[in-house]
């Protein structure tokens, strides 16, 4: 349809979506940068979906059962400030939108989450919001099956470009919304044929529809200018039992000079091009003045959801009391009192037992006692249930035909299950945790940089974590990834040493409200080393004394993980020999850089030299040997320095020299024995 005929036939919805189109136009020439062209394509999709289909209320934007609606081409930003400002949240004023990407304003480039109300999730990397919405739909439907449809039944819908399309998360995620048959999941293609370097075909000459339909889902193509095709293709999706996809045929920047180009996909800054624009469009107001009676229209459309929201709050408030307090607590993020008491009586039963397990093992008995009192939580694996230990009793599997499942395998899919994840903990309600190899978190890593930007809690349970895995050889050993992990802000990364720590662990990841966590475990078997119960989190200062020196402290060994048991080795020998060393577990450096120096230096004192031991490279360890009173001269460190080897992991350790007896020879060393 083109302008002519969409402003004859359907003037009301012309302005309406003009509004739009304008003010993406003038919040990007003012900023001098930004992205036109999708705003202007898509603003007749945006405006027919908000106006007649979305369930919100901009009054009450933290609705639990409001639709979702992700902006994953999130270039387009524009397009959401727009549609935030017009119907009315509150902190979406038009000053805002006039520092559109300025220092301060919160209408950043690429706005993530948490910066703004109505901001589910838009992504900078494309395809993350495709795959995030994966999650958010999987959330609705747990949600669904443990509260009734009465309290929670919403859709959530997507924007996403060529760009998406064409990331590989966007087939990790379709296949697998396509198989968990997330009906109410509706994707809006837009298929302007445009990218950056031209247009699509230069790239790609994929048939998106069918890519969707043989993954299990409902598509169709419409005219994505058309209000009235656009409306009964919306119907027809939420009428589909299949996630549905809706190719809207558009024109990027449309109705400008730039239309249908790949330099309308960027910031159109020129003034002729946007005055002739504005003529096209029959628009005759200043930059950012929105005419009332549009103004007034588009508020009213902010508000069609307050009747709902007041009606659903009377359903919600019908609920017994436990039930109410349960679905508050759990959209409130909060754990469930007796958490700390279920582990410290755990943490009492392992110091007695001392179990000589892996890691990735004590994860699973932790699990076994969490699960039953956290409904919240979702668990899942890649692929690698068995390995990974993330499957416990009871829990039952997610299934098309059994949402109450808590388990989902999803399949060989890294880096869609890290980003369906973010959308699970983003959509609130729910606590995901998912495993894999450590080393794939190479494959994931597009996701998790998200979830410690986004301050998603999402908990990645990454077994396998050193050579220790032995035999699998060096495709599977993680050596940088802990440095890699570590450099990444706003992530823990926990690596125990035993059950206990590992129980500590797992209280402090799923207390964490904005932070995602790293569980760091073993394949090996690792001996208990924390054989004297205390109630008291130790791993909550990140780094403490393990094993004191007896007699004057000469050395300090500080380990992680299974180096943690080295470290106490090399302790006995230097022990023997009158060396005095104290051995200090550093499971997460996150926590201890938090603690204050007092208590920093009781952990590293000046004087004595430092021994790190860790199956992982060198890269960050100097802070602790150099820094904190340590002294470059005075230090050595046992660990990685190539990529590993197939074979034993006992040989391994052996052979790249990560031992007791190399640990307390390079202790003597710096001390000059
Ligand atoms: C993972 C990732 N790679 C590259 C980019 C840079 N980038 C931003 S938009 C874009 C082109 C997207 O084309 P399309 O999705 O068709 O958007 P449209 O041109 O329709 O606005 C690219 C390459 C990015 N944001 N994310």
């Amino acid at each position: 349809m083109d302008i002519a005929t969409l402003r004859a036939t359907a003037p009301d919805h012309w302005n309406r979506a003009a509004a739009l189109r304008m003010l993406a136009m003038d919040a990007v020439a003012a900023a001098n940068s930004g992205h036109t062209g999708m705003p202007m394509g898509m603003a007749d999709v945006a405006t027919v979906l908000y106006s007649r289909h979305l369930k919100f209320s901009a009054a009450n934007p933290d609705w639990p059962d409001r639709d979702r609606f992700i902006l994953s081409a999130g270039h387009g930003s524009m397009l959401l400030y727009g549609l935030l400002h017009l119907t009315g949240y509150a902190d979406m004023t038009l000053d805002q939108i006039r520092n559109f990407r300025q220092w301060g304003s919160i209408t950043a480039g690429h706005p993530e989450y948490g910066h703004a109300k109505g901001i589910e999730t838009t992504t900078g990397p494309l395809g993350q919001g495709l795959a995030n919405s994966v999650g958010f739909a999987i959330a609705e439907e747990a949600l669904r099956a443990r509260f009734g449809a009465k309290i929670i039944e919403h859709h959530t819908y997507v924007i996403a470009g060529d760009g998406c399309l064409m990331e590989g998360v966007s087939q990790e995620a379709i296949a697998l919304a396509g198989h968990q048959k997330l009906g109410k999941l509706v994707v809006f293609w837009d298929n302007n044929k445009i990218t950056i370097d031209g247009p699509v075909s230069i790239s790609d000459s994929t048939d998106q529809m069918a890519r969707f339909a043989a993954s299990g889902w409902h598509v169709q193509a419409i005219d994505g200018h058309d209000p009235e095709a656009i409306d009964a293709a919306i119907t027809a999706a939420k009428a589909d039992p299949r996630p549905s996809m809706i190719a809207c045929k558009t024109h990027i920047a449309l109705g400008s000079s730039a239309q249908d180009t790949s330099k309308g996909h960027g910031a159109l800054t020129d003034p002729k091009l946007i005055a002739d624009t504005r003529a096209v469009y029959g628009w005759h107001h200043a930059p950012f003045d929105i005419p009332a009676d549009i103004k007034e229209w588009w508020t009213g459309v902010g508000q069609q959801g307050d009747a709902r929201f007041i009606t659903w709050q009377d359903r919600l408030g019908g609920l017994s009391d436990n039930r109410q307090a349960l679905f508050n607590r759990m959209f409130a993020g909060e754990l469930p009192k007796n958490l700390s008491g279920t582990i410290r009586a755990l943490k009492k039963q392992m110091s007695d037992s001392a179990p000589k397990v892996a890691t990735r093992k004590s994860s699973e008995m932790v699990l076994e006692v969490i699960n039953p009192i956290m409904p919240e939580t979702i668990g899942g694996s890649a692929d690698l249930t068995g390995s990974n230990n993330t499957l416990t009793s009871g829990l039952g599997i997610f299934t098309p035909e059994t949402r109450e499942g808590r388990y989902i395998y999803y399949g060989v899919r890294e880096h869609g299950m890290a980003a369906a994840m973010n959308g699970l903990a983003l959509h609130g309600g729910v606590r995901p945790y998912g495993g894999t190899f450590m080393c794939f978190t190479d494959y994931a890593r597009g996701a998790m940089r998200l979830s410690a930007l986004m301050g998603a809690p999402v908990v990645y349970v990454m077994t396998h974590d050193s050579i220790g895995l032995g035999e699998d050889g060096p495709t599977h050993q993680p050596v940088e990834h802990l440095a890699m992990l570590r450099a990444t802000p706003n992530t823990h990364v926990f690596r125990p040493a035993d059950s206990i720590e590992t129980a500590e662990a797992w209280e402090l990841a799923l207390t964490a409200t904005r932070t995602p966590s790293v569980l760091c475990l073993s394949r090996q078997n690792l001996p208990t080393l924390r054989l004297e119960h205390k109630n008291a989190n130790l791993t909550a200062r990140g780094a403490y004394v393990m094993a004191e020196a007896t007699g004057k402290r000469q050395a300090i060994l500080l380990a992680t993980g299974s180096e943690v048991s080295v470290a106490m080795a090399a302790r006995a020998l230097l022990e023997a020999e009158g060396i005095g060393s104290r051995v200090v577990s550093m499971p997460c450096w996150e926590l201890f850089e938090q603690q204050d120096d007092a208590y920093r230096r009781r952990v590293l004192p000046a004087g004595a030299v430092r021994v790190a031991v860790e199956a992982g490279i060198r890269f960050g360890w100097d802070r602790w040997l150099f820094g904190e009173r340590g002294r470059r001269e005075k230090s050595g460190f046992v660990g990685m320095h190539d990529f590993g080897a197939s074979a034993p992991a006992e040989v391994l350790f052996e052979k790249l020299g990560i031992t007791a007896e190399a640990t307390a020879a390079k202790a003597k060393a710096h001390l000059g024995l």
